[in-house]
């Protein structure tokens, strides 16, 4: 019952638009396996990958997404423990060579011969998808598949964020961006690991969802006349917060975060702006002994981990359902900075 043709959203060059179209459903190899994806998330990194921002290049023609969440329907004669009908996600890390001394130590994401779902393999913006077994998300049948979608990679990204960061229950951590897709879920695993959350983000409506979604605080970076000084009123003891998670999509948050971040400290980078450096005093970074560092996706234990929080009830973030057929449209709303929270799309639609 796997037809030959599906429709699929289509980058054909680089800037875009993406083209919704039918194109063949490929066949898995024999450590793949072919997931029908029923909901899939539109990450950032979906905009970037279209429009050339990084200095990596895509697949061209490119079929983008990487928070597919769907149906086993085909697996390759190797696969043995992924069984047929089970519920599974396509995410960002679409395989690795489980052999090199990163994928020995489960820093698979730092594998120089991973495959990029979305990027520099076909992901999840079309109905069948494929992904090496090992490295499907596994997903408990009584989770809901377009709730679900964003975690397989906002969910995992912040999750290990937050891990990365050091920051312990009771402590405040300021989260960047807190109004966008992974904001919204970094919020939420900030909650539920008993972390105090200082939400960053511009604009009223953000503002009501960040509260809503637990955070202590919102700092309007759009109407503030002080960034800095307005994060750290907003700890207890006015000494800032203890880790700050970047997720910003622009450079000038990444120079500030190390001026309102506690001494002793962390600042962990996950935002990929274009063409962004970091940069912060010498002096201040050493006197006031804080930590900048970088955090990319997770690992398959991270991954099982966030999935678990959101089994459990735990993650609650707000997310609109349209059909892929308006992807373009999407990434126009997101290009404009004016979705709060995540959208997801329905292969069907
Ligand atoms: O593994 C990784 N490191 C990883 C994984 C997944 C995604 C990294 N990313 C990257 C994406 O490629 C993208 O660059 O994280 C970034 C955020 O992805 P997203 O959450 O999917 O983007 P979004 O929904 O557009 O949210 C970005 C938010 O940043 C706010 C915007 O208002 C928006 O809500 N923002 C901006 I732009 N400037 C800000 C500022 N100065 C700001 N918030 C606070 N201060
Ligand atoms: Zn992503």
């Amino acid at each position: 019952q796997i037809p030959a043709e599906q429709w699929a959203q289509v980058v054909e060059k680089t800037g875009g638009p993406c083209v919704y179209k039918k194109i063949p459903v490929q066949k898995p190899g024999p450590d793949e396996v072919l997931i029908n994806v029923k909901y899939s998330g539109v990450c950032h990194t979906d905009l970037h990958a279209m429009m050339g921002d990084w200095p990596l290049a895509t697949k061209i023609p490119l079929v983008g997404g990487h928070e597919g969440a769907g149906v086993v329907v085909a697996r390759g004669e190797l696969v043995k423990d992924v069984e047929i009908g089970e519920y599974a996600g396509v995410k960002w890390l679409n395989g690795s060579c489980l052999s090199c001394s990163f994928c020995q130590q489960s820093d698979e994401p730092l594998c120089g011969q991973a495959l990029l779902s979305g990027y520099t393999v076909d992901g999840s913006f079309q109905q069948y998808a494929i992904a090496k077994a090992a490295h499907v998300a596994r997903i408990p049948k009584e989770c809901d598949l377009a709730a679900i979608s964003p975690v397989l990679c906002a969910g995992i990204t912040v999750y290990k964020g937050l891990k990365e960061s050091g920051a312990r229950p009771g402590q405040y951590v300021a989260i960047v961006g807190a109004g966008g897709g992974l904001g919204s879920l970094a919020l939420q695993y900030a909650k539920a690991m008993g972390l105090h959350a200082i939400a960053i983000d511009g604009g009223a409506e953000k503002g009501e969802m960040c509260k809503a979604l637990g955070a202590q605080s919102f700092v309007d970076f759009s109407v503030s006349k002080d960034v800095v000084a307005d994060v750290k009123a907003a700890t207890p003891d006015g000494l800032g917060p203890h880790a700050v998670i970047c997720l910003a999509v622009s450079e000038k948050p990444f120079q500030q975060a190390s001026q309102y971040v506690r001494s002793r400290g962390t600042v962990i980078c996950i935002g990929l702006p274009a063409n962004a450096f970091l940069k912060a005093p010498v002096f201040d970074t050493v006197i006031r002994m804080i930590t900048i560092k970088g955090s990319y996706v997770g690992n398959r234990q991270d991954t099982a981990e966030a999935i678990e929080f959101f089994r459990q009830g735990l993650i609650k973030a707000p997310f609109k359902v349209v059909g892929l057929s308006q992807l373009q449209e999407v990434f126009e709303l997101m290009h404009a900075g004016k979705i709060a929270g995540r959208y997801v799309v329905d292969t069907a639609k």
